[in-house]
């Protein structure tokens, strides 16, 4: 009895769900800048956390988000594919999605979180969505037990002059449980997401699970909690330092519940730098297709896994996590699977000798426009202009005079590229009748709830 109570015990000590199916923690900033954080160089912004976070995991220096912007960024992350293969290139009538919009990532597409429920995970939401507000788009709907959140970006509110927006909501689940009214109201929303996500890491141990944490932070209008907000020069700085604040909340909390060697955590932006924020050395930021644009200070962390200190400058992108993820998972495999543009980058990110990109080329798009191409070094515009990253990671010298058969080759592949994925587009998801999900202030009626963009510009 004795010794089967001691095997027991070492079956359960060793963490039974142990390394064969790893926790999953995605930390998604809105609007952060390649050069906002310690680890990528930053010296305006105190992040120790982040600091701590690379030295004992690893730094992915070109790292892409699929898009310039939050919406078809997401619709990338959540799906593996370039955003205008699953229809959500832009919003409709505007580059993102808006209040009450028709539109939303499609419920047939396969979600990363329907890939990790079909791996016997748990899996929340906690913070901005923005792949459509209808309840058929919620993230309730595409994968995720529980979501605790805004339905998209946290300028979309009455102070938006130039649109009709409706006060902010803030959902757990597909319920509108509060509002966000102010200023104040804004500034929490980081300590609120923070507190949802380590409350359900705290009560999600029994199985594997999976944290998505899209950030509202540091989205305009940016606002911290006074705590950072008195040692900050500036609202930018205190969001910056807030959300640094965050992921140390969260690597605690793994390390308090003994799981930090059974969990991967992944700190990414959906897209650069907007105003206010750093991007460089990178050229641009959000909403470019400069390097600015698209490329996010990333870091992995795994202790005991992933190897501690370490970079790697590999081309990858959120795309590929959907079938990384689905390997470390070991998730069943799909039939019927639609194709998807990732592909699993588990070697590099586990850091194994040699481990290479398995992408020839990464794709540039603004909306529906195909931009730019990398391929290794190089970065080729459509126009023909040609940059050499290895060199000139700051896109300021043009060398495709020295290079004519390189710029040849990458049009080439922009050319095939386009073709294929226009053959094979799939649908944006689209509901009839769509409306918001709280009614604008001082509107009586079922008018109260027309969507924003169906809706005078002022
Ligand atoms: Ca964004």
């Amino acid at each position: 009895m004795k010794i089967f109570l001691l095997i027991l015990f070492l079956a359960v000590g060793s963490g039974a769900p142990g390394k064969e199916k790893p926790n999953i923690v995605v930390i998604f900033i809105d609007d952060m800048g390649y050069g906002d954080i310690g680890p990528f160089g930053s010296q305006l912004n105190d992040t120790p956390h982040l600091d701590r976070m690379a030295g004992e995991g690893r730094k992915l220096t070109s790292f892409y988000s699929a898009a310039p912007v939050c919406t078809s960024a997401r619709a990338a992350l959540m799906t593996g594919c370039y955003p205008g293969r699953v229809g959500l290139a832009k919003g409709s009538g505007h580059i993102v999605l808006f209040p009450g919009d028709p539109h939303g990532l499609n419920p047939e597409e396969w979600t990363m979180a329907e890939m990790f429920k079909s791996a016997g995970y748990a899996t929340g939401c906690f913070g901005k969505w923005h792949l459509g507000d209808q309840p058929e788009f919620l993230p309730t709907a595409q994968g995720f037990d529980a979501y605790f959140g805004i339905p998209y970006s946290n300028d979309m509110w009455p102070a938006l002059r130039r649109f009709q927006c409706p006060d902010l909501p803030v959902l757990r689940d597909a319920k509108v449980v509060d509002l966000v009214k102010t200023m104040d109201d804004q500034a929490r929303l980081c300590q609120r997401f923070t507190d949802e996500a380590v409350k359900f890491i705290r009560g999600n141990q029994q199985k594997p699970f999976f944290v998505y944490l899209p950030h509202a932070f540091v989205h305009h209008p940016r606002l911290a909690r006074p705590q950072f907000m008195e040692k900050a020069a500036n609202t930018t700085k205190a969001q910056i330092e807030e959300v640094d604040w965050s992921v140390g909340e969260i690597l605690k909390c793994l390390r308090e519940a003994n799981l930090a060697e059974n969990t991967m955590v992944l700190f990414t932006s959906d897209n650069g730098g907007a105003r206010g924020c750093v991007n460089a050395p990178l050229r641009g930021g959000k909403g470019s297709v400069w390097e600015g644009g698209m490329r996010e200070p990333t870091v992995v962390w795994w202790p005991g896994t992933i190897p501690a200190g370490t970079s790697s400058d590999e081309v990858m992108s959120t795309m590929d996590l959907l079938p990384t993820f689905e390997k470390m998972a070991k998730a069943p495999r799909r039939k019927n699977s639609l194709p998807i543009d990732g592909k699993d980058i588990s070697e590099i990110l586990l850091g194994w000798d040699g481990a290479r990109s398995p992408h020839e080329y990464f794709f540039y798009h603004q909306a529906d426009n195909l931009r730019a191409v990398r391929s290794g070094r190089w970065k080729c515009f459509q126009d023909g202009r040609l940059y050499d990253l290895e060199s000139d990671i700051g896109e300021k010298r043009d060398v495709a005079q020295q290079h004519s058969e390189v710029v040849k080759r990458l049009q080439r592949a922009m050319k095939d590229f386009d073709v294929e994925m226009k053959a094979a587009l799939r649908p944006v998801g689209f509901v009839k009748d769509s409306r918001t999900l709280v009614p604008r202030a001082g509107v009586e009626g079922e008018e109260a709830y027309l969507p924003t963009l169906s809706l005078k510009r002022k």
